[in-house]
């Protein structure tokens, strides 16, 4: 009986000299003992960072039934694509060639697709940092984290991201902003922010906006536009003018009292959130 082996490795290192292959020694070793008869390979390209290629192979003799998937994704868009049955969860995605992250992966919100890259849910980890911190992402990507500005300049950097910003009050009444266009800079121009045009559910307006364009601030930096440092005074990280407007990486609190707190200006009276995500996909180009 002849074996049908059906192998998907996915690459990731183009340079000069060509195309790197990585496969697993057991893969390896596999492939080395036995005696292949090579039938197709299919090639494509999926944005700039992903490149998979699937290749069919024969075994000529023997019975070996052997099925290997290895596949880096650059992001949760790329994962939902290529299993389009994908789950809430956990995932590793590799924003850059040589880097790869953990992140939760919205499969469901509206067609799902959404690489989440901050996420609030009941206060266990602390989001008053430094720039380091920032600068890598914190906290885990099952429970509450940042995902990181290096990794959110990695993913964001083409201009082709929406955000969409998830909310619920501890009242339970949930809303959700989204932005056409997402983009932040790298560190060199301290992860300036660029957001498109606003778009929310009713009631809930761009507390955002007055953070286009700035720099990004943590509590051992000050690149905001006040005379104070806003992070400081605020317990506020983020992309602070004089000062913010929403302020979700704020402290997790039941109640609003000093500005500190985890909450959203624009949403009819003002409070601190129970839950907050901040998620992004590649815009649609149907
Ligand atoms: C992910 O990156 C870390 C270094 O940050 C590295 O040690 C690890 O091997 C990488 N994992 C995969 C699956 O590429
Ligand atoms: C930033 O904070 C982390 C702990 O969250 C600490 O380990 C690190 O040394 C700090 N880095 C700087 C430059 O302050
Ligand atoms: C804005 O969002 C609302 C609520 O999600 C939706 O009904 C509406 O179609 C959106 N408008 C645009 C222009 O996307
Ligand atoms: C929320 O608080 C801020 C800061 O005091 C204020 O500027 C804003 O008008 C308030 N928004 C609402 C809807 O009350
Ligand atoms: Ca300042």
């Amino acid at each position: 009986m002849w074996t049908l082996v059906v192998i998907t490795m996915a690459l990731w290192g183009v340079d000069a000299k060509g195309i790197k292959l990585h496969l697993s020694d057991e893969m390896k070793s596999m492939l080395e003992k036995s005696n292949w008869d090579h039938q197709d390979t299919a090639l494509s390209i999926h944005g700039p960072m992903t490149l998979d290629i699937q290749s069919s192979f024969k075994l000529k003799e023997g019975q070996v039934f052997l099925k290997s998937r290895v596949s880096r994704h650059k992001d949760c868009a790329q994962i939902k694509k290529h299993r389009p049955l994908s789950r809430d969860g956990v995932y590793t995605i590799y924003p850059t060639p040589g880097t790869n992250k953990t992140v939760f992966c919205d499969m469901t919100t509206d067609g799902g697709g959404w690489t989440v890259i901050q996420r609030r849910i009941d206060g266990k980890t602390d989001f008053y940092r430094n720039w380091t911190d920032y600068k890598n992402g914190f906290g885990h990507a099952d429970h509450e984290y940042w995902l990181g500005n290096d990794a959110i300049h990695a993913l964001t950097k083409d201009k082709n991201q929406i955000l969409r910003i998830d909310m619920m009050k501890f009242s339970r009444e949930k809303g959700h902003a989204t932005y056409s266009s997402f983009s932040v800079d790298n560190e060199a121009n301290k992860y300036k922010l660029k957001l498109g045009s606003f778009n929310g559910t009713k009631g809930l307006g761009d507390s955002l906006r007055i953070s286009n364009n700035m720099y990004f601030s943590t509590k051992d930096r000050d690149n905001d536009n006040s005379g104070s440092h806003c992070v400081q005074s605020y317990k506020a990280p983020g992309w602070m003018n004089s000062c913010f407007s929403a302020n979700l990486n704020g402290v997790y609190k039941t109640s609003l009292s000093d500005y500190t707190e985890l909450h959203w200006q624009n949403w009819g009276k003002n409070v601190s959130l129970k839950s907050a995500k901040m998620m992004i996909r590649p815009k649609q180009t149907n």
